[in-house]
């Protein structure tokens, strides 16, 4: 396999970045077969690049608690086809959602310069060798357990501490496997693998990630623990999301992920407004 000549830099014009959210499963574009849904999908992504989303996730299996695996050949099928025709005509960098290698594999092959994998702590060898060759930007999340078991009974002594070494540790084994620092994302994970006070505990410790020497990435937008604090139902969590985006700028987060373009990117305008002019 020729490599595209993309060695990816996470460049950061502003101080922080955001990361529009792509779903590309069937349950987020209502039937109409496989042509529509990946027009559907392409429709919604160039919608989100004129919100001014300045990264795309794109993924084809819900990560949600309790999901079902989708194999291999039908998240290629869903994801491939999108990126394909969004690298041809957009210039903001494609990131791809898969803890697969070979989905990965195809994704860069088809234009995507981001592997964002929600199982970097059992990435297997075959997913590290395939980011240190092709050069491609990987965030690094925390997970404990798997989407289907993750959220029975998370455990930690101590939760920050323990997501600290675990960067530490996991930037040190990824260098040792060829992929450069700089290719490098530290996101903590939130709801994966925990409670209501395990995710509060490393919102108030943001701090201690984003002094790592990483861009540190944060996921909050429309998650259950805003339900928790406050009984907000799914579609009304915009606040909370907001909320959070704009605390964890404030601690120095450089990429948040959301699903709410348009609201993100005029938050954290106000965020660097009041805290740029030091
Ligand atoms: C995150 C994520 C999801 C996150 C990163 C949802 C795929 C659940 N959350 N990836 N993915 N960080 N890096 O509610 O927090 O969006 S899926």
């Amino acid at each position: 396999m020729r490599w595209r000549a993309c060695q990816f830099k996470f460049i950061f014009p502003r101080p922080a970045l955001v990361m529009g959210v792509l779903n590309v499963t069937p349950d987020s574009f209502s039937d109409g077969g496989r042509f529509s849904e990946t027009e559907a999908a392409v429709v919604r992504a160039r919608q989100l690049i004129e919100q001014g989303c300045d990264i795309l996730d794109i993924g084809g299996e819900s990560t949600r608690p309790g999901a079902a695996i989708v194999d291999e050949a039908e998240e290629l099928r869903r994801v491939i086809p999108v990126i394909e025709q969004l690298s041809k005509s957009i210039s903001v960098p494609i990131s791809i959602d898969t803890s697969k290698p070979a989905v990965a594999r195809v994704a860069i092959a088809a234009g995507a310069s981001i592997v964002n994998d929600i199982a970097a702590a059992r990435a297997d060898r075959e997913m590290r060798r395939l980011v240190a060759e092709s050069g491609v930007g990987y965030i690094c999340m925390h997970m404990q357990g798997t989407p289907q078991t993750m959220q029975a009974a998370p455990h930690y002594d101590s939760i920050v501490d323990e997501v600290e070494a675990f960067f530490v540790s996991q930037i040190a084994s990824l260098e040792s496997s060829g992929i450069h620092t700089e290719q490098i994302v530290l996101d903590v994970g939130i709801g994966f693998g925990k409670t209501l006070t395990h995710n509060l505990d490393l919102l108030a410790a943001l701090r201690r990630f984003t002094v790592l020497g990483r861009p540190v990435l944060l996921g909050a937008s429309r998650k259950s623990f805003i339900a928790q604090i406050t009984g907000a139902p799914t579609d009304s969590r915009l606040a909370g999301g907001l909320a959070s985006a704009s605390w964890a700028v404030s601690q120095k987060v450089n990429i948040i992920r959301t699903h709410d373009v348009t609201e993100t990117v005029q938050a954290l305008r106000i965020i660097e407004a009041i805290t740029g002019r030091d």
